[in-house]
């Protein structure tokens, strides 16, 4: 099946937060992704959303860095080039290094769209088994312990079968042994987002020991050999989230055994064909995985789930119900939690769930419209700014 787009539309989408949102980099009380609408010569349609972090934190990339990489490079550079699967979608594009939360959010599209034309749910494209997996969350660091408590309190009572906490220096052992005792049977995991460092500012001993289920992201995304040091010396199984960008990285990262867990996340690795790769790998060298998330509205949440539905994914994904972040979500039907599990959408072809486009719009700040340049002048993509 051959597929050619003939437009690309990429849309800044705000949606306003239920809760602020802190890590050990910045607080966030409303999102700003851009969702991408491909359509093929025939008129199909495939969404996709990049969930860039706003600033350049959590890794280079920022909203406009992908606003900008998308528009005048990999929508350009796909656009009217035939391709049969999703993978030789991206090897169009594979001039255009790093940058992969841009790349992500152009990849789901063309995965959509490829569901959608083979008349198949993204899940059982992609291999997935489970028909629901177990939600977590990841909660943010609180202004006080009480506020944490409450926070998880919350989700326990709302059926969430593991919790996530953000921890920092000063925000570490007392919220870890706050929880447990007060939750002493919650499944619980921390994630440092490169908070620590091991010469100056260590992750604390006293953290180690007390069953936590992983540690995750503790050192600078570079720092194999510190998470490799770290590893052999904890008894808490050491997850890398912001290492892994690539499958060679983790080939690297598993030599010298700096990771026992791996976080995967599409848009951390540009995309769905190297998601695979790192599940694969990881199932090859006996490395439980689980899905991360960047707050996906429900076009990326969608496509997380439908990943996270692998057999590989043995430890609980950051996959919540979007009503956790968001008041009104732009898809439906809604993602929600029931029971503490989520179902990997199978409602229809593609990611599973269908974009409202009233909403979508009501959303929207500005537009980009990509289309094939004209046989002659090169003429550029043109920018519509609504607002
Ligand atoms: O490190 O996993 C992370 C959100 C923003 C930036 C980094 C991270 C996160 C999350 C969100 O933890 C998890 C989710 O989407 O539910
Ligand atoms: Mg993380």
């Amino acid at each position: 099946m051959t597929i050619t787009l003939s437009e690309i539309e990429l849309s800044l989408v705000r949606l306003d937060l239920v809760h602020s949102f802190e890590t050990s980099s910045h607080r966030k009380t409303y999102l700003e992704h851009i969702v991408v609408r491909a359509t093929a010569e025939d008129g199909t349609v495939g969404w996709g959303e990049c969930a860039s972090p706003s600033d350049p934190y959590y890794c280079g990339e920022s909203t406009w860095s992908c606003w900008q990489v998308l528009g005048r490079y990999l929508a350009p550079m796909l656009i009217g080039r035939p391709w049969n699967h999703p993978e030789e979608a991206a090897r169009h594009t594979a001039k255009v290094s790093d940058n992969h939360f841009a790349r992500a959010g152009l990849d789901m599209a063309c995965w959509d769209l490829y569901g959608r034309r083979r008349g198949e749910p993204l899940a059982d494209l992609l291999g997935a088994t489970a028909t629901a997996v177990p939600a977590g969350v990841s909660l943010g660091i609180e202004p006080t312990v009480d506020a944490l408590l409450a926070q998880v309190a919350r989700h326990v009572e709302d059926g969430y079968r593991r919790v996530k906490l953000k921890i920092r220096p000063g925000w570490d052992v007392e919220p870890v042994r706050a929880v447990q005792s007060a939750f002493p049977h919650v499944a619980l995991q921390v994630d440092a987002n490169t908070a620590y460092h091991p010469d100056r500012g260590d992750l604390p001993a006293a953290l180690d020991g007390r069953g936590l289920l992983m540690v995750e992201q503790p050192y600078a995304p570079s720092d194999l050999l510190g998470h490799a040091a770290l590893a052999a010396r904890f008894e808490t199984p050491v997850c890398l989230d912001e290492s892994v960008t690539t499958p060679d990285v983790l080939r690297t990262a598993l030599a010298l055994g700096a990771a026992d867990v791996v976080n995967v996340k599409v848009s951390r690795l540009g995309g769905l064909g190297p998601s695979l790769a790192v599940h694969d790998l990881c199932r090859d060298a006996g490395v439980p995985v689980w899905c991360g998330g960047m707050h996906e509205f429900g076009i990326g949440r969608a496509a997380n789930l439908a990943l996270a539905g692998l057999p590989g994914f043995t430890l609980p994904s950051d996959v919540s119900g979007s009503d956790k972040y968001y008041r009104q979500d732009v898809v439906a039907p809604a993602i929600r939690a029931v029971d503490g599990m989520v179902a990997v959408p199978r409602g229809g072809a593609g990611i599973g769930v269908e974009v409202d486009t009233a909403r979508l719009a009501r959303h929207t700040r500005r537009t980009w419209t990509v289309r094939p340049a004209p046989a002659r002048a090169a003429a550029p993509a043109v920018e519509d700014c609504r607002v």
